[in-house]
């Protein structure tokens, strides 16, 4: 039975024990994670709190924003600018970076998100949530830029998620293991139920958008016809399948039983890499996956890896169960020799 403490409580020790956590590092989560407590009374109001809708605008990837993306947004940047933890954020809700303002003194780190992932779900109430990567600043002068965000996912100092569902569950790791924090509602406190997470290596269940099937390359299709054939085919077994758009919520059962999730590159947009976006979506997936045992690629390479080029780039994103990951990884290999 895992010790049940508070965030406060979990990071402290952590600090204690491993130093891990820069007291800079330790404020920015728990900035963020009060912030994520604000997100979820927002969202758990639904329609009685007027949050539900388009708002009406777009962002730079040309996605309609719902109203609860923006609010989300607004949360996560009143609630980190002031604390002197941070020097800029970057959002997938906006175009370019938010610098700390002059009123306030920069900190050491930058912070990623995407305020709201899987808002296509938001008005049909199904679960959502917040990713958050986080970076050390790289240059020591006042004025950082976007290219100071373009660091490859290796370099994280911390990652994770809060998603908006039966429970509200915060996800994070610091680069010693992936730690679950339930919301106790009735304190308002979050509290660890989840320490030491792991991936199972293998699995019997993925996650696909079946409907793009006609666009995927060839080894994303022969992965998928063998996990299809079940156990009269070359698998050997039967496969499940889940599929709830919201990243968050499939990453979430990842960790939480296993399985494999695949956005892979498709022929709708070939000069795109793909669908999800590198900086503040695969990246912090990937380190809590990588941190619980899985393995996370873009078919070709490890995506921490990946160098990025520029803020709000896509890439494919095959994660998960090790072993899994590792056989659409070797058919990729193959297909590239043949
Ligand atoms: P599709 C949500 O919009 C998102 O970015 C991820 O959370 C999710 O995995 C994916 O897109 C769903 O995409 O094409 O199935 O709607």
């Amino acid at each position: 039975m895992t010790k049940r403490i508070s965030l406060t409580q979990y990071l402290v020790e952590q600090q204690r024990e491993h130093g891990h956590i820069p007291a800079q590092l330790r404020l920015l989560i728990e900035v963020v994670a009060r912030a994520c407590k604000r997100i979820a009374i927002s969202v758990n109001k639904g329609a009685l709190g007027e949050v539900l809708g388009s708002a009406n605008s777009e962002n730079v990837q040309g996605e309609v924003q719902k109203k609860l993306d923006i609010i989300s947004n607004e949360v996560l940047i009143e609630a980190n600018e002031w604390g002197g933890h941070l020097a800029a954020m970057a959002s997938e809700e906006m175009d370019s970076i938010h610098v700390v303002p002059n009123r306030y003194p920069q900190g050491e780190f930058m912070l990623l998100f995407d305020p709201l992932d899987g808002s296509s779900n938001i008005d049909v109430n199904v679960s959502i949530g917040t990713i958050f990567s986080v970076l050390r600043k790289v240059n020591n002068q006042r004025g950082v830029s976007e290219e100071d965000f373009l660091q490859p996912g290796k370099q994280q100092a911390a990652a994770g998620y809060c998603i908006y569902g039966p429970q509200t569950t915060l996800v994070l790791t610091v680069g010693d293991g992936v730690a679950m924090f339930t919301l106790d509602r009735e304190q308002g406190s979050w509290v660890l139920t989840e320490e030491n997470v792991r991936v199972p290596e293998d699995t019997k269940e993925f996650a696909i958008n079946m409907s793009n099937m006609r666009h995927w390359d060839d080894s994303v299709k022969r992965y998928i016809d063998d996990c299809l054939a079940g156990k009269d085919g070359p698998r050997g077994k039967d496969f499940n399948m889940r599929w709830v758009a919201s990243m968050v919520a499939d990453v979430h059962r990842i960790l939480t039983r296993g399985g494999v999730f695949l956005y892979p590159w498709d022929k709708r947009e070939p000069e795109k890499a793909g669908k999800l976006r590198l900086l503040y979506e695969a990246n912090p997936m990937s380190f809590l996956i990588e941190q619980a045992g899985g393995m996370s690629t873009n078919g070709h390479q490890r995506i921490m890896d990946l160098q990025p080029v520029r803020l709000h780039e896509r890439v494919s994103v095959i994660l998960g169960s090790r072993n899994e990951v590792q056989r659409v990884t070797d058919l990729y290999a193959a297909n590239k020799a043949g």
